[in-house]
């Protein structure tokens, strides 16, 4: 499952890692992949009144992946991370387009929600996709286990 700001680069991650959607256009709603991921618009995690819908969906997931665009580091709900009911890591994307202080500042955004590990990744360049992919093909059962 991924979760974070609009735009933070979510669906165009889950493309990359083979995870579906097969075509990348605005989120508009939660979405499900057949087996193989849960999507979310970055609106849900800007409107409290979704944070339910968000924290439920997510313990049919095996894992949460939380993305901040590392160009637009915005700060997220405090502690969030540990409302979700599955093993959760931050991603930063975009790396490709950021400076280091703008991705340090997105860590530091991530840390605060309450999300542990970070990986660093461009879709755009390939740049620690397959570090991800490795770490969510060792979770038990696959994506959605
Ligand atoms: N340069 C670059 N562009 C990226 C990267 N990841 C995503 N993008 C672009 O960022 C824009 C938003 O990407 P999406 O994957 O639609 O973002 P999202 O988080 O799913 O957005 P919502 O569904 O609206 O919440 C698109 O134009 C992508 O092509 C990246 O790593 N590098
Ligand atoms: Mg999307």
């Amino acid at each position: 499952m991924v979760i974070g700001p609009v735009s933070s680069g979510k669906s165009t991650l889950l493309a990359a890692l083979g995870l579906g959607p097969d075509e990348v256009r605005k989120t508009e709603a939660l979405t499900y992949n057949q087996a193989r991921s849960i999507d979310t618009p970055g609106e849900m995690l800007s409107l409290p009144r979704f944070y339910n819908a968000l924290i439920l969906n997510s313990a049919r997931a095996s894992a949460v992946l939380m993305v901040m665009d590392g160009q637009k580091p915005i700060w997220l709900p405090a502690k969030i991370g540990l409302a979700l009911k599955a093993a959760v890591v931050g991603v930063v994307t975009k790396i490709d387009l950021a400076s280091e202080a703008s991705l340090e500042k997105a860590e530091k955004a991530l840390e605060n929600s309450g999300v542990p590990g970070v990986f660093r990744v461009s879709p755009v360049t390939g740049q620690g996709i397959p570090e991800l992919r490795a770490w969510v093909g060792a979770l038990d059962g696959g994506p959605l286990g």
